[in-house]
């Protein structure tokens, strides 16, 4: 009897890529701040069972959002998404768990709010592909550079989630 024994957090317990230590970067856009969205963002996530390992409200510059989104120079609405970017604060997090980079991105919906099915984020909260209030990591590729772009080493807390014996075989 008795609860089972604790195991270690997060990286390596599962195996195959970064198992339960996989991590991604989340940020809550303009939009989504100034339409007070930050509590219902962070809560879907929370409830799901992801662990939050990092969190800020800053707000950007265009440098950083720049580099963000520099896969995207060459496309027209790339100087407009800088701009919109850094218009007002942003909430940049890291999120970890077992397939976290694609369970976000399920739970954020597809770019354009038109085609995000009711039950994501982007499909209740918002119409517009250029004010779609939430961006998520694409793979865990572009998650870890993200991360190292957002935060430093030290502002991610690599903390015992008590809740993971009941979210985790
Ligand atoms: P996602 O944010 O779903 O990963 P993406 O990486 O292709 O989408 O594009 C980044 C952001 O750029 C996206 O969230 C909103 C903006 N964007 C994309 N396509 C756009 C378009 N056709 N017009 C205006 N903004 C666009
Ligand atoms: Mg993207």
């Amino acid at each position: 009897g008795g609860p089972p024994p604790p195991r270690p957090p997060g990286r390596g317990r599962r195996s195959g890529a970064a198992g339960l230590g996989e991590r991604t970067f989340v940020a809550i856009k303009p939009d989504g701040v100034q339409r007070h969205l930050v509590g219902e963002i962070i809560r879907r996530f929370e409830r799901k069972g992801l662990q939050l390992v990092g969190l800020k409200l800053l707000q950007a510059s265009e440098e950083l959002l720049r580099e963000h989104y520099i896969a995207l120079r060459d496309r027209p609405f790339y100087s407009r998404l800088v701009k919109y970017m850094s218009s007002g604060p942003v909430v940049a997090m890291v999120w970890q768990g077992l397939d976290v980079v694609k369970t976000v991105r399920t739970m954020i919906g597809e770019t354009n709010p038109a085609e995000s099915r009711p039950g994501t984020i982007r499909g209740d909260f918002c119409v517009e592909v250029s004010k779609n209030v939430i961006h998520g990591s694409d793979s865990v590729e572009s998650a870890r550079q993200e991360i190292s772009l957002w935060f430093r080493p030290e502002e991610l807390t690599c903390w015992e989630d008590t809740a993971e014996h009941w979210i985790y075989a």
